[in-house]
């Protein structure tokens, strides 16, 4: 496994070597006029430096839809493959040291294996997914109409083993977290007792909350539509609160920025669930319509920002307990999806960064007045702030790429692993 390409980074000092004039011009102009701000920049360099947000193991294979899946030359194959692609894209970008699993997609077949693994590329594991929304092969009892949810308890139990397990293997890996989606719900009207549904849910979750060890955390992800297309058990935020809320200190809400109607205010329920100290954590990504996966940032920047404004100002004011799990979550059809998550990954960093831009006294000052023209333009003000400059020198300070995107291509990684990787029939990227 050792043989396979990876980029050299004397290619990678060569590519930013190209950049360095350009860079170091367009650094000094924003430097300049950030210190008409009194912003200094190099605490914003700093705090790039830091930020972090997880992969999705399945968001490096091709995703798809309902119609169809069109897969890209070079895919990963297994776990193993899907990790040499994370670690080229933190190579790359410098932001994404973590890689969250998905249970059973990546059962390892030895975790000691998979954690050298891991370790010899700079990587570590982040939050484990547990997955009772399909069937597996040599499943007992099926999912079909629930799982955690489920009338029959013997199916509860199944899901709940499966979730006892995740948590097993995500103490051998290192993760700190489990995050429980379920795909339970109804399609039509009468189908399920919404209150029994609930109950039979809580008590599959009390279960596995009390096998969540003290240092780690639960999170609940909503979504309130598909796959059920009448009602989910767990729809919205309100009812991922209430669960997080009945479940104990160890239970926090997961905010997918897809998994709310169109036209929802998502950075008021991030500021809710701050407020109220069940904030676990993000599935980032973007959509247009509904459950969309795309890239992150990719149509509305601004929410994205605004999300931002949330949780710096929540960072700022040492809001107790805050500590936000950040993770990417989509679905890439039409492009590589190593370019996607670096794209994704900047465009987060793009986001937090330009939310610690944000003039905090002079918000607070215009909301305290009612004037709503100058509160706007002090967002504005930091959000239309190009800090590319900032992005790029922090990724090169921690040893990546001034050009990401350019360097990539440059390097021919996905040609490289097309002749590694030999097309599979019927391999599954998780989401199709
Ligand atoms: C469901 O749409 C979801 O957002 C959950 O996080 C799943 O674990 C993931 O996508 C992959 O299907
Ligand atoms: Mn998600």
């Amino acid at each position: 496994m050792s043989t396979n390409f990876t980029i050299a980074d004397d290619f990678i000092a060569e590519q930013n070597s190209k950049k360095a004039d350009y860079l170091a011009e367009d650094y000094e102009y924003l430097d300049k006029k950030l210190r008409r701000r009194n912003i200094q920049i190099e605490n914003l360099i700093e705090k790039a430096q830091g930020f972090d947000v997880a992969i999705p193991s399945w968001g490096v294979g091709t995703g798809g839809t309902r119609f169809a899946r069109f897969p890209g030359s070079g895919e990963p194959r297994g776990i193993y493959e899907k990790l040499e692609d994370c670690a080229t894209i933190n190579q790359l970008v410098r932001s994404t040291s973590a890689v969250s699993l998905h249970i059973p997609w990546d059962k390892p077949e030895s975790v000691e294996e998979l954690k050298n693994f891991t370790a010899a590329r700079g990587l570590s594991f982040d939050a484990i997914n547990s997955n009772t929304f399909q069937d597996q092969v040599d499943q007992k009892h099926s999912y079909k109409y629930g799982s955690l949810s489920h009338e029959n308890p013997a199916i509860r139990q199944q899901a709940i083993e499966h979730n006892l397990e995740c948590i097993e293997i995500g103490k051998q890996i290192g993760s700190k977290a489990l995050t429980v989606w379920v795909g339970d719900g109804s399609n039509f009207a009468g189908q399920i007792n919404f209150r029994r549904a609930l109950e039979c849910y809580l008590d599959s979750m009390r279960e596995i909350y009390a096998a969540v060890p003290e240092d780690w955390r639960l999170f609940i992800e909503h979504k309130f539509y598909e796959p059920a297309f009448y009602s989910t058990v767990i729809n919205d935020w309100g009812t991922s609160y209430i669960c997080a809320k009945e479940l104990g200190e160890k239970a926090f809400c997961l905010v997918d920025l897809g998994h709310h109607a169109p036209n929802v205010n998502i950075e008021q329920i991030v500021a809710r669930l701050i407020q109220f100290r069940k904030l676990g954590g993000f599935h980032f990504n973007d959509s247009k319509y509904g459950d969309d996966d795309l890239d992150a940032g990719s149509i509305k920047p601004f929410q994205l920002f605004l999300v931002f404004n949330e949780l710096v100002d929540a960072e700022l004011k040492n809001v107790p307990n805050f500590n936000p799990a950040y993770m990417l979550d989509q679905s890439h059809n039409v492009t590589d999806p190593i370019e996607s998550l670096m794209t994704s990954a900047m465009e987060i960093s793009r986001a937090f960064v330009q939310a610690h831009l944000v003039d905090r006294e002079k918000l607070e000052d215009a909301q305290r007045k009612n004037d709503a023209i100058t509160a706007l333009a002090t967002l504005k003000e930091a959000f239309t702030t190009d800090v590319s400059p900032i992005l790029a020198t922090a990724r090169q300070k921690n040893g990546g790429t001034v050009s990401p995107i350019e360097t990539y291509r440059a390097s021919n990684y996905r040609a490289q692993k097309a002749k590694e990787r030999p097309a599979q029939i019927g391999i599954s990227a998780g989401i199709i």
